[in-house]
């Protein structure tokens, strides 16, 4: 890269003061070789159907949103938004937007000389996607287990550093930069999966047998998905082992998993069982609260 960019000074300054071709050095280095990781046609096209999967979904959704009263409408609401976001960002990714190229240092010469950079894209409008999405599926199975204002807020703060910093991870420039996000990643992970499985699991123990039976039921089927995306995570932008393609095609599977049909299971489930939302708040359902109004329920 370093030698790349003194060349490149050598024939601006070259240009500049009119020097023929023949002053210029003959020996042209061939290092550092660049070897460019991006997605093809078939990545976009892949990207395009998630897209449409994702507008679809999200149309079902605020269809049956808006077939049910708006005290049973918490859980579509959040479902519906969930989505949307995800139709946002594959559309964005889609159209080439919300990516960057990342270079990593692959080898060096004893004495320090660049000799092989990789050039890899990283959409990173995953990101601000998870970052938006990964709290609402969590309140999502949060709300419905029953649990208390603090743990969620704790589940959805560790969500929020797991994004982050798996962002970090993404764009480090060094094996301790980038694997060290991906462990402290890691490690807030385990809290969401704690939450999830411990004390979700707890607190639905206060619910009906069905509602039991389901939280017990979306949940493992969450935490299996979920654990699939630092395993593709390791091996695609880590590790850089697959492709730009093989990377956007694992999360497409993955994605369409954990939001159209994660979707429908809860809100069929849901719309079939519940009366109203358990644990929707009240100004959700009633409005906030002023002196003097008659509220019919
Ligand atoms: C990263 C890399 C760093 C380590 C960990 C990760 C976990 C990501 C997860 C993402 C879930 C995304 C979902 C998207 C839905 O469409 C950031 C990949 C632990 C769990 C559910």
């Amino acid at each position: 890269m370093k030698i790349q960019h003194d060349f490149a000074g050598v024939i601006e300054a070259a240009t500049k003061t009119h020097l023929r071709p023949t002053d210029f050095p003959t020996v042209i280095p061939d290092i550092p070789h660049v070897h460019y990781q991006e997605a093809s046609e078939t990545g976009f096209r892949a990207l395009w159907v998630v897209c449409v999967l994702m507008g679809l979904s999200s149309v079902a959704f605020y269809i049956m949103a808006a077939r049910v009263p708006v005290q049973k409408r918490l859980f579509h609401v959040i479902t519906a938004s969930i989505t949307t976001i995800a139709f946002l960002s594959y559309f964005a990714m889609a159209t080439g937007d919300g990516l960057s190229w990342h270079s990593t240092v692959v080898k060096t010469t004893k004495s320090g000389v660049v000799e092989d950079i990789v050039k890899r894209q990283v959409f990173w409008a995953r990101y601000v996607d998870w970052a938006l999405t990964t709290p609402l599926l969590l309140l999502d199975l949060t709300l419905m287990a029953g649990l208390n204002g603090a743990d969620i807020l704790v589940t959805v703060g560790a969500d929020v550093i797991m994004v982050l910093t798996g962002l970090f991870a993404a764009f480090g420039s060094t094996g301790t930069q980038v694997w060290g996000w991906y462990t402290i990643a890691c490690v807030a992970y385990i809290a969401i999966v704690y939450n999830v499985a411990f004390n979700g699991r707890r607190a639905v123990q206060g619910k009906d047998s069905k509602t039991k039976a389901f939280y017990g039921g979306i949940s493992l089927f969450t935490l299996l998905l979920w654990t699939a995306y630092p395993i593709v995570w390791g091996i695609a932008d880590g590790s850089r082992k697959i492709g730009v393609d093989g990377e956007i095609l694992a999360y497409a599977v993955l994605d369409v998993l954990a939001k159209p049909v994660f979707g429908f299971w809860l809100l069929l489930t849901h719309d079939a069982m519940a009366r109203t939302s358990p644990n929707a708040p009240s100004w959700f359902t009633q409005g906030l609260a002023s002196d003097g109004a008659i509220r019919v329920s």
